[in-house]
């Protein structure tokens, strides 16, 4: 197993590479290139510029005797434009050249040595909170889903314009405004797309992809739906354990896998994210680690901190599956609280990803880990 962190980049992360290399463990630098929109091509000269950051050492770092390194093994993510998702032609650009665009995209990952792509398959919008900085009794903030407040929502607009205020100005994938723009539109183009006709759309994607993934060694890694159900009368089809499987299916190559992420797949009722670790080990590429709490039998949840016991995930019994199969993958912490310092008015970090708490999650989740892999 290569423990990862997320980290958005030079000027993007309120984070720094060496804030990241004083975490015991991490070994992978999870990254992006957050100034690209869903569709675009990403260009050999920029993917090895980003790479050579994060698997490099800066003059300060040799001027002080640092030597501690990354790998920039695994991308996440390379969004899916949404004509891919809805087989329509979408903001000016058809599914085809969309798809060239990805094709091409991997390869140029493949050829600069990346490992894994996370991608989501989800409609419209990325993960989806009501609330970026919510209060735990403990003092420190959560992100947060009030299952009643979206219950409510006729319009998914409102829903776009808090969240766009909540993050602190700071870019937060899948959710950019110049895409959201277009609501109206999308709104439009999803009308009378069913499950069975998505997984269809599905299809086309993997079937473009996968062959270029199997030639450059490039693991694509689809992350489940955040939170795993439908919204907004759209369809998601990577929420259920079932639903997983038919993704895997659409597509046998085992270049077609998952980029697990246990905090989402828990947050629809009945999933069991240890099940769902056992049964599609052979397929998981990349996996999230975190806990979350729900609150009421609507399923509002908070996200808690790491430990099994702080939540209703088993962050015990997912870690010691992985250790017990000698998962070769990567995993990271996924999203944290905000403590201490970071919990200000005048210091807000990106929703989700601040410091502390996930380089607390990781502690806790290598501690299951060499548990159970001592002396094996
Ligand atoms: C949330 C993340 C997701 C994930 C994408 C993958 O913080 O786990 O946004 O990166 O869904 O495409
Ligand atoms: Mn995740």
């Amino acid at each position: 197993m290569k423990m990862g962190f997320r980290w958005y980049g030079e000027g993007n992360d309120t984070i720094s590479l060496d804030d990241i290399r004083q975490i015991p463990g991490v070994e992978t630098i999870v990254w992006s290139l957050h100034h690209k929109q869903a569709g675009e091509l990403w260009e050999p000269g920029e993917i090895e510029a980003e790479m050579e950051k994060i698997t490099g050492l800066s003059r300060y770092d040799r001027e002080h005797g640092i030597t501690k390194t990354f790998n920039a093994d695994v991308v996440e993510s390379v969004n899916v434009h949404e004509s891919i998702k809805t087989g329509k032609t979408m903001l000016g650009m058809s599914r085809d050249e969309a798809l060239d665009n990805y094709v091409k995209t991997i390869e140029n990952l493949g050829k600069a040595g990346v490992k894994v792509v996370t991608y989501n398959f989800m409609p419209v919008f990325d993960w989806l909170r009501t609330d970026m900085f919510h209060p735990s009794p403990d003092g420190s903030t959560a992100l947060y889903y009030d299952a009643h407040k979206v219950a409510e929502l006729t319009d998914p607009q409102k829903l776009v314009d808090e969240t766009l205020e909540g993050a602190n100005g700071l870019t937060m994938p899948g959710w950019e405004p110049e895409r959201l723009a277009h609501l109206p539109e999308f709104i439009e183009a999803y009308r009378g797309i069913d499950h069975d006709k998505y997984y269809e759309n599905y299809k086309v994607f993997l079937d473009a992809v996968i062959p270029t993934c199997e030639k450059y060694d490039v693991k694509l890694a689809v992350h489940p739906d955040d939170p795993a159900f439908d919204l907004f009368g759209w369809p998601r089809v990577v929420s259920s354990k079932e639903g997983i499987q038919r993704v895997l299916d659409l597509n046998p190559s085992p270049y077609n896998g998952l980029c697990l992420c246990l905090g989402s797949f828990s947050s629809r009722r009945g999933n069991d994210p240890v099940d769902a670790v056992k049964t599609f080990m052979d397929r998981i590429h990349f996996s999230h680690v975190r806990n979350i709490k729900f609150l009421d039998e609507a399923g509002s949840f908070s996200e808690v901190g790491h430990r099994a016991s702080e939540g209703d995930v088993d962050t015990v019994g997912i870690m010691k599956a992985y250790a017990e199969a000698d998962y070769q993958g990567y995993i990271r912490p996924d999203h944290g609280r905000h403590l201490w310092d970071e919990n200000t008015p005048e210091h807000k970090p990106r929703p989700g990803y601040g410091l502390y708490d996930r380089a607390l999650g990781i502690q806790y989740l290598l501690g299951v880990w060499d548990t159970v892999r001592y002396g094996k």
